[in-house]
């Protein structure tokens, strides 16, 4: 049987506090201890709003993207690989792993291009707004991520990549994960965040949305899906149109969720399919 390959977006919503992030990385053990070879992918946005606080320097955000000036950059990068990414591989090593700690800039896995942001103005027509060091993802090489695959290892990458000319982009978390599962074409995309899924009326619990198809997903935009969710939503869509098979979010505060879902099959989540 082929090994199956899970790539898992854990968001800094649900790392708030040491033991949830240990629960976390025992449930990635017993995924991988059930033969799935699993790559993680993070964010930090909670402890990159403490880092720039700190530095007195302003959030902005613009659907889910938060504009960024170099100066900005540099704390946005130290805290995601400084900070967030080295602890989360102590804290994944500790549960029994071996955990390898990256960015998108090693082994020139992931480079950047400037991410280019439209919006609208009052009258509704559309304008241009520099987001500054905010990048999209342009290639995938995903060489060094299967290498370790192969030995054992468990990546743990966080969002930060290059572009060709050497310089260095912060891109939203959920749209670095998506495009990674799409050059992995992975069998799952689990994206964990701090809610239960996409409801049509939030928080109402009776609202949500269990299984959404791609041809559904324009109806959605712009009404049910806002703010933080779109990149979340989009990075979904990204992925299983590359070829994903099944890209779910998952209630990350609820760590057992990953174990009910991929193992038990439990319907939980928002899942969304072809
Ligand atoms: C994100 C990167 C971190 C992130 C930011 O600066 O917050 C952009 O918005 P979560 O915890 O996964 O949301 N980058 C461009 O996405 O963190």
């Amino acid at each position: 049987m082929q090994t199956k390959k899970l790539l898992i977006k854990y968001g800094g919503n649900a790392m708030t506090n040491q033991s949830l992030k240990s629960e976390i990385a025992k449930q990635v053990l017993a995924l991988s201890d059930e033969g799935y070879q699993v790559i993680l992918v993070h964010g930090g946005g909670p402890f990159i709003n403490k880092a720039l606080r700190s530095a007195d320097i302003q959030s902005e955000f613009f659907d889910g993207q938060r504009k960024t000036t170099s100066e900005a950059f540099l704390h946005i990068e130290k805290t995601l690989i400084g900070e967030v990414n080295t602890d989360l591989v102590g804290i994944f090593n500790q549960a029994g792993l071996k955990a390898v700690g990256l960015s998108g800039k090693d082994g020139n896995s992931v480079t950047a291009v400037k991410y280019d942001h439209e919006s609208k103005d009052g009258k509704g027509n559309p304008i241009h707004v520099d987001l500054g060091q905010v990048g999209r993802v342009d290639t995938v090489d995903t060489s060094l991520l299967d290498l370790l695959l192969s030995g054992g290892f468990t990546p743990i990458m966080t969002c930060i990549a290059n572009d060709k000319d050497g310089t260095g982009y912060n891109i939203n978390g959920d749209t670095f994960a998506g495009q990674i599962a799409a050059a992995l074409k992975v069998d799952q995309y689990i994206l964990l965040t701090d809610v239960d899924g996409l409801f049509s009326d939030y928080p109402d619990p009776k609202s949500i949305i269990r299984e959404l198809r791609l041809s559904d997903l324009s109806q959605h935009y712009g009404s049910t899906i806002q703010g933080g969710m779109i990149p979340k939503i989009k990075s979904c869509e990204e992925a299983v149109v590359a070829g994903v098979r099944k890209a779910v979010i998952l209630n990350g505060t609820q760590p057992d969720q990953l174990r009910r879902y991929i193992l038990e099959n439990e319907s939980l989540g928002t899942t969304l399919t072809p």
